[in-house]
């Protein structure tokens, strides 16, 4: 046995995870290596850490204490008045003219539940153009940056960082080339990846899912931080002069990437990080909610919150704890590297409970089961509000912003049917608001390229023309 395998099995055994090397034996060479070569990347001291950390529990801010957040950290966009919305727009779409304003797409989830082998950013949800998720998300930031152009007179470019994980990188990444990038410039989407980590049984041994492998998963989307600092990604901001950076989930068919009033909000305020909310319409709803943690802003997890707290309502009728998380952030580039340099290490992991395929490791049984039997550990990219000195809420009207696709036709909500009626919706009530006189049945579709109007504007060629739907704008 080579001294480098020894050591390997001492260390293993020594975090109590050597049964990683039960099938040794028995495995061909190359399988041999391809363990060794995984287990040599996993830092296994460090994971041990964070699965004890887990267990204790006490790694999350204690959230008895939690309460609203502070009405002054709040702008809405439905109590700002129209000249403020304007200036707000104006100076992101100044800054795009700059090209200090930033995408940063997390698509680096599974998409478990949507039940399908690619990444969810190519899901075609059956829309009249056929246009995937990421197709729409480039041709609303080819939009925005035309508008910046007419208002400014310079052409400046929004480039759109995209993190992957293992299995999202190659398929996503081949499939930019084989559309030409939507009509972005290739150097202007660059595509890096997140680490993925061995999941725990529930006793906190790694999992294998074969012989010779660990089972794996992207360390959540709070995995962003650790990424960023590794794949470069800060240093190609700062090359770039990219200031401010919109972060966003990859399955909101509504999203307003690098949305101006957002991003113009956030930057009239100085805010070091902010956060997009719709109200939250159910207690069970799966969004997270913002409070207030003794002096610090934080996102309570839907999976996370009590029951009790879920279901708190103000006289109103309101829900207590509705700032609903719908996964759309605001950062400044400096309060990143400052959180990469000093607080990264310290982002918590969250347990997620997950049915997780296994060989198991005394009979070298492969079994699917249908219920949780391990952990994934996971961090979330909102983890790292709390270490912001400035930080502001933006709310906005789901009817105008929020359709997330989660789950396969069939399920109660969050369809492609839902996402796909959702936007069809907001744009029949765009061409309503230009003055657009609808024949043909009034729910049917209609659907404006993102390259015609980005949120409603330059529809004034439709005033009083009689539509028929359905209808497609290109
Ligand atoms: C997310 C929010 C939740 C709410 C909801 C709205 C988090 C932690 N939770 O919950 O509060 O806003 O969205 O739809 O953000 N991803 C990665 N790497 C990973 C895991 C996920 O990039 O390791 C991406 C994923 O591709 C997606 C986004 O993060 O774009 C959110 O992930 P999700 O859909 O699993 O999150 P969900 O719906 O549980």
């Amino acid at each position: 046995m080579s001294d480098e395998l020894e050591a390997l099995k001492q260390l293993y055994k020594k975090y109590g995870q050597e049964h990683v090397f039960n099938f040794y034996d028995e495995l061909s060479a190359q399988e041999q290596q391809e363990l060794v070569q995984e287990l040599r990347d996993v830092d296994v001291a460090d994971l041990q850490e964070c699965w004890e950390i887990t267990q204790r529990g006490d790694q999350l801010l204690d959230t008895s204490a939690m309460l609203p957040i502070d009405e002054d950290l709040i702008g809405s966009v439905n109590s700002t008045k129209e000249d403020v919305l304007q200036n707000y727009e104006e100076l992101a779409l100044r800054a795009i003219s700059d090209g200090h304003i930033g995408v940063l797409l997390l698509a680096g989830g599974q998409g478990t539940r949507l039940g399908v082998p690619y990444p969810k950013g190519m899901y075609d949800i059956g829309l009249l153009s056929g246009k995937s998720l990421y197709q729409i998300q480039v041709e609303r930031i080819l939009r925005l940056e035309e508008l910046a152009k007419r208002l400014t007179g310079s052409s400046g470019k929004i480039t759109m960082y995209i993190m992957t994980s293992d299995h999202t990188k190659t398929p996503t990444q081949d499939y930019f080339v084989k559309h030409n990038y939507f009509g972005a410039l290739p150097e202007q989407i660059k595509i890096f990846e997140q680490q993925t980590i061995p999941a725990f049984n529930n006793k906190g041994k790694f999992v294998l899912r074969t012989k010779y492998n660990l089972a794996r998963s992207p360390d959540g989307n709070g995995g962003l931080y650790r990424a960023l600092r590794e794949e470069k990604i800060l240093e190609d901001m700062d090359k770039k002069e990219i200031r401010y950076l919109h972060v966003y989930c990859v399955d909101n068919v509504l999203v307003k990437v690098a949305d101006p009033r957002f991003m113009g909000f956030c930057i009239s305020r100085k805010a070091e990080a902010g956060n997009k909310v719709i109200e939250k319409g159910w207690p069970s709803e799966p969004v997270g909610v913002v409070v207030r943690i003794e002096d610090k802003v934080q996102v309570v997890e839907y999976s996370e919150i009590s029951k009790e707290n879920s279901e708190l309502r103000e006289k109103d009728g309101r829900l207590t704890y509705r700032a609903g998380n719908i996964c759309n952030h605001f950062f400044e580039r400096e309060f990143l590297k400052r959180v990469c340099r000093e607080h990264e290490k310290k982002i918590p992991y969250h347990v997620a409970k997950k049915a997780i395929p296994f060989v198991d490791p005394e009979t070298g049984i492969q079994i699917k089961p249908d219920s949780p039997n391990g952990i994934k550990l996971e961090k979330f990219v909102f983890d790292v509000f709390q270490f912001s000195k400035s930080f502001v809420v933006w709310e906005c009207n789901r009817e105008e912003e929020f359709s997330p696709l989660k789950n396969g036709e069939g399920a109660a909500k969050d369809t492609p049917s839902t996402a796909r009626e959702a936007l069809y919706a907001l744009h029949r009530r765009y061409l309503k608001e230009a003055g657009a006189i609808f024949s043909g049945g009034a729910q049917d579709a209609a659907e404006l390229s993102p390259i015609v109007s980005y949120s409603g504007e330059g529809l004034e060629a439709y005033a009083n023309q009689s539509i028929n739907l359905p209808v497609l704008i290109s």
